[in-house]
C-alpha cells in the first residue's frame, strides 16, 4: 500500500443542544470509525457565548485535528452526514444547534467552492476556534504563511471546562 495523499485537516466542533459535550464526543468516535481518518486529536472542550441572539444555550467547542485521505468535498459530505446522524437541528439563523462540525485547514489548501470556503472564513475571529487550535499545536502555519499564534484574539468569555478534559 502506498501511503500518499493523507492531508492534515482541522475541524471547529461546536454544540448548544442536547447534551453538547456528548454531541461533540459521538462525532469524536464517528471521525474515528472511518478508514480514511487517522492520528485523531481533539483539543480540550471549552463554554462560550453565543455568537449570535443572546437568548440561547452557551455553546461548547472544541477542535479536533486528523490525517485524511478524504478529498475536501468528500470530507465536507462526511462532516454533514454525521451532523444529520445525529439528528442535526438548526432552528434560526445564527441559532441554537445540536452539531456543528466545520472544516478550518486542509492542508495549505485555499478553496472557495460555492458550497466550501477554506480556511473557514470566521475562523480567526471566532476566540472558540483560535484557542483549542493553538492548545493542541502552538505552531500552526495558515497557508498565507503567517502563523496562526500572531492571530491571537481576546479570550473574552472562553472557559476551559476542565472536569471533563482529564
Ligand atoms: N457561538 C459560539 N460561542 N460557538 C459556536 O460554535 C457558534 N456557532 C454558531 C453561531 C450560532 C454563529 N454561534 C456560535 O454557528
Amino acid at each position: 500500500m502506498t501511503d500518499l495523499n493523507w492531508e492534515t485537516v482541522w475541524v471547529g466542533m461546536g454544540s448548544n443542544l442536547n447534551q453538547p459535550i456528548k454531541q461533540l464526543l459521538s462525532a469524536k468516535s464517528c471521525l474515528e470509525q472511518s478508514e480514511e481518518i487517522r492520528a485523531l486529536r481533539l483539543s480540550s472542550f471549552y463554554q462560550s457565548k453565543p455568537l449570535g441572539p443572546q437568548d440561547q444555550p452557551d455553546f461548547v467547542n472544541a477542535v479536533c485535528t486528523f490525517e485524511t485521505q478524504l478529498n475536501p468535498l468528500d470530507l465536507l459530505q462526511f462532516l454533514q452526514s454525521i451532523e444529520h446522524k445525529q439528528g442535526r437541528q438548526r432552528l434560526r439563523h445564527w441559532g441554537e444547534r445540536t452539531l456543528d462540525l466545520d472544516i478550518l485547514l486542509y492542508g495549505n489548501r485555499v478553496e472557495n467552492l460555492p458550497q466550501l470556503t477554506i480556511p473557514h472564513i470566521e475562523m480567526l475571529n471566532r476566540a472558540f476556534v483560535v484557542y483549542p487550535m493553538l492548545e493542541l499545536e502552538s505552531t500552526i502555519i495558515l497557508p498565507t504563511g503567517e502563523t496562526l499564534k500572531s492571530k491571537t484574539l481576546p479570550t473574552n468569555d472562553l472557559v476551559r471546562l476542565d472536569s471533563i478534559n482529564e
